[in-house]
């Protein structure tokens, strides 16, 4: 979006507003799509991004139309705010032909280049190195395109984490690495998996800048993301940002939870990022409650609206089995 920040570095009351449309728009999608499956209404498997907003206003507006973005498949949150359209997140998720993918790829493959959204994969820590590459692609065509790459804390326990890390750092390219740490990998807290309190800390292996902030505050998010993308941009290389925030349902929609202790989960939920960014906003003047309440009935419309498109769908034909699989070749 890049609309531009006042002159202390804060976001302008614009920018405030557009953070908080986007984390209303994925919090919506997500209660939509959780009432959509208990129900049965409709089928799909879902990885719940509810609790983690913040991070994606952030990236909605820090990162411009031309920059380029990678996720996973609890991706729902970051497709919204790079501007996916709603009808083909929902469309591939419920596995339509209006589907970015046509409806081959579903939830953990979404796919939407024209809007810079390169890449959802189900394969943990695979996506960062894919954003070196176009990190890397990015330079060769002397753009000045950057490419945040977004991830879990898990995968920072990955090689391809600490291989992707080295050459961003040793090209110092144009890439801004965003871990979302929720605090769990699957079933098993981050604690266990790994011997150093801040993820942020493994950039000191790579010499790159390295961050640990509060992912569930969009302001400081914003300022984290604004910083280490016009760095970026001017050539200042890669910045690995750590946002601790919290999943509140789980690994994927369904899970019983029993391993989170139940303090723990109330307490995280009594620090919902959206409310509490509701609040602020009220409070500092740059919204009044009714343009809340219209910014939250909005994000429902928009949402029922590309429902009732997504619904009206067929599914993949047959003879689209083998399409986008193959290369087109000259002559074939
Ligand atoms: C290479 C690989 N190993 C294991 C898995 C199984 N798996 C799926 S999600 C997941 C946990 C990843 O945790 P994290 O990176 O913290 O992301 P989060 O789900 O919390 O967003 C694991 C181990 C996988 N999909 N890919
Ligand atoms: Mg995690």
């Amino acid at each position: 979006m890049n609309i531009p920040a006042t002159e202390s570095g804060a976001p302008t009351e614009a920018v405030q507003r557009r953070m908080f449309e986007i984390m209303t728009l994925a919090k919506a999608c997500d209660e939509r799509l959780r009432k959509g499956i208990s129900t049965g209404e409709f089928l799909t498997v879902y990885w719940p991004s509810r609790g983690q907003e913040a991070i994606c206003a952030g990236l909605g507006v820090c990162l411009g139309r031309h920059d380029r973005l990678v996720t996973t498949y609890r991706g729902l949150h970051d497709q919204i705010g790079k501007g996916v359209p709603l009808i083909e997140i929902l469309g591939e998720m419920l596995g339509r032909q209006v589907g970015a993918c046509g409806g081959k790829g579903g939830t953990m493959h979404i796919a939407d280049p024209g809007v810079g959204l390169m890449l959802s994969t189900g394969i943990v820590g695979a996506g960062i190195p894919v954003a070196v590459g176009l990190a890397l692609a990015a330079r060769a065509q002397k753009t000045d395109r950057v490419v945040a790459v977004s991830f879990g804390d898990g995968a920072t326990n990955t090689g391809s984490f600490h291989e992707a890390a080295n050459l961003a750092a040793t090209w110092q390219l144009p890439m801004i690495l965003v871990c979302q740490n929720n605090g769990y990998a699957e079933m098993t807290p981050t604690v266990d998996t790994m011997h150093v309190e801040h993820i942020a800390d493994r950039a000191a292996a790579y010499n790159m800048p390295g961050e640990t902030i509060d992912g569930n505050d969009p302001l400081e998010v914003y300022r984290s993301f604004s910083a280490a993308v016009s760095r970026a941009r001017a050539g200042g290389g890669p910045t690995l940002i750590e946002c601790v925030t919290y999943r509140f349902f789980g690994h994927f929609f369904g899970d019983q939870m029993a391993y989170i202790p139940p303090e723990e989960l109330e307490a995280a939920k009594a620090a919902d990022p959206v409310p509490r960014f509701a609040d602020r906003l009220v409070e500092d003047g740059v919204l009044t409650r009714e343009q809340v309440t219209e910014i939250e009935e909005d994000g429902r419309r928009q949402i029922e609206d590309a429902l009732v498109e997504v619904l009206a769908s067929p599914p993949p034909t047959l003879d689209e089995l083998d399409r986008d699989v193959y290369a087109a070749t000259k002559g074939r």
